[in-house]
């Protein structure tokens, strides 16, 4: 029998790559989706698997359409990645955020709790539960929470409430403490993703400018199609358990906007870029760099794709997008 495995945020950067990859390892693939009057399925499509995937309409701030679908699918696994994720967008939409992102996971966990206590459950925890916290500038399982955003803090919650069904019911849950991770497919928001389309439409003469905010500010960014192996991992494990998932080194926003025009060929970036306090955030995290021993210990991972080759695959992804239009 085909082991199954149900996806929340499907249609975001990280439930495609993941979908992809259980896929190719024979699961039975469901992926919740929240009711849209157009739905976009690019992500997916962008990954050719589309039709692959059995869609559920559900919503994670609407526990009784959780309650249904797990009782009625009963999945050997569910990867929680739903999320409102933008921290910039977290501090104006505080409320949503926490009832997406804390409460949604309280949700989830009683609807496996009620009505198919042997899931294994993955919640996607986040660096940003890290704040301005660090042991000699890196960040690992140990690391005391310092959270800067109701983002980070909505986070924190829902990574005691997974750890604390695991303690209390014996549920197989496990937090994935996942770094920045980016691709191809990564939200326009963000700042990687950002840059690399602003770059692409600079050489192809759309825009002229770049705006953005604190290019001091360092993260370890790792590419999503390695991180999403890390959560299929876990939930291998013979043990539930927590795990920091990063490179192990961070660069800065001004690195990374430097690298994507080298690698779009334009040598005078200082020309385009343009600090805008709209992109300023009331508090910032300043610097994130994960310690991920653990993980390469206990589960064999380890970030296969370097910072030059992340911004390369991102800055051609985009270049090609506006080259095919
Ligand atoms: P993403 O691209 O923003 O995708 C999030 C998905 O959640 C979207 O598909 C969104 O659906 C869905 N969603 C939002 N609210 C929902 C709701 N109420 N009910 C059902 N679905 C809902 O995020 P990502 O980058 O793939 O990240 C995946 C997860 O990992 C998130 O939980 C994020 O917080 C966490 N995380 C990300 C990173 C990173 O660097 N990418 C690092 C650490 C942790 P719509 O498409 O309908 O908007
Ligand atoms: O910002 C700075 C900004 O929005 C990165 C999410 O996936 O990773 C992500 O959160 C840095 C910050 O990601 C702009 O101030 C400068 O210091 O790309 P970001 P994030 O906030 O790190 C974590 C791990 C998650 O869990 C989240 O879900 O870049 N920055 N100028 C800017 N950021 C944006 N977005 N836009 C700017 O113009």
């Amino acid at each position: 029998m085909a082991k199954t495995a149900l996806i929340t945020g499907i249609l975001g950067q990280d439930g495609p790559y993941l979908a992809k990859l259980l896929l190719e390892k024979g699961y039975k693939v469901y992926g919740l989706i929240r009711r849209y009057s157009n739905p976009n399925f690019s992500n997916l499509d962008f990954l050719g698997i589309t039709k692959k995937i059995e869609l559920i309409d559900g919503d994670m701030s609407d526990e009784s359409s959780l309650l249904h679908l797990i009782k009625r699918i009963m999945p050997d696994e569910v990867y929680n990645l739903a999320a409102q994720s933008f921290v910039g967008s977290s501090w104006q939409q505080a409320k949503l955020t926490t009832e997406i992102n804390a409460l949604g996971v309280l949700y989830m966990l009683n609807a496996i709790k009620l009505f198919s206590p042997t899931t294994k459950f993955y919640q996607a925890s986040t660096s940003e539960m890290f704040g301005t916290s660090h042991d000699d500038g890196f960040q690992d399982e140990n690391t005391i929470f310092h959270p800067r955003s109701p983002y980070g803090i909505s986070k924190v919650y829902a990574y005691w409430m997974t750890v604390n069904f695991r303690e209390s019911y014996d549920i197989f849950t496990c937090n994935g403490i996942l770094f920045n991770h980016e691709s191809p497919i990564r939200g326009i928001q963000f700042v990687t993703r950002k840059i690399t389309d602003a770059v692409a439409r600079i050489k192809m003469g759309l825009q002229d400018k770049l705006s953005l905010g604190n290019l001091d500010a360092k993260r370890d960014w790792g590419f999503a199609g390695d991180y999403v192996e890390a959560m299929h991992l876990m939930l291998q494990n013979e043990k539930p358990d927590d795990y920091v998932i990063g490179t192990g080194e961070n660069h800065s926003v001004k690195e990374f906007v430097q690298l994507s025009f080298k690698y779009a060929g334009i040598s005078d970036w200082e020309k385009y870029v343009v600090i805008d306090a709209r992109f300023k955030r009331p508090a910032e995290v300043p610097n994130l760099k994960a310690r991920a021993t653990k993980a390469q210990k206990q589960l064999g991972w380890k970030a296969k794709t370097s910072f030059d080759e992340l911004v390369k695959m991102m800055v051609e992804a985009d270049l090609k997008r506006y080259q095919n239009k």
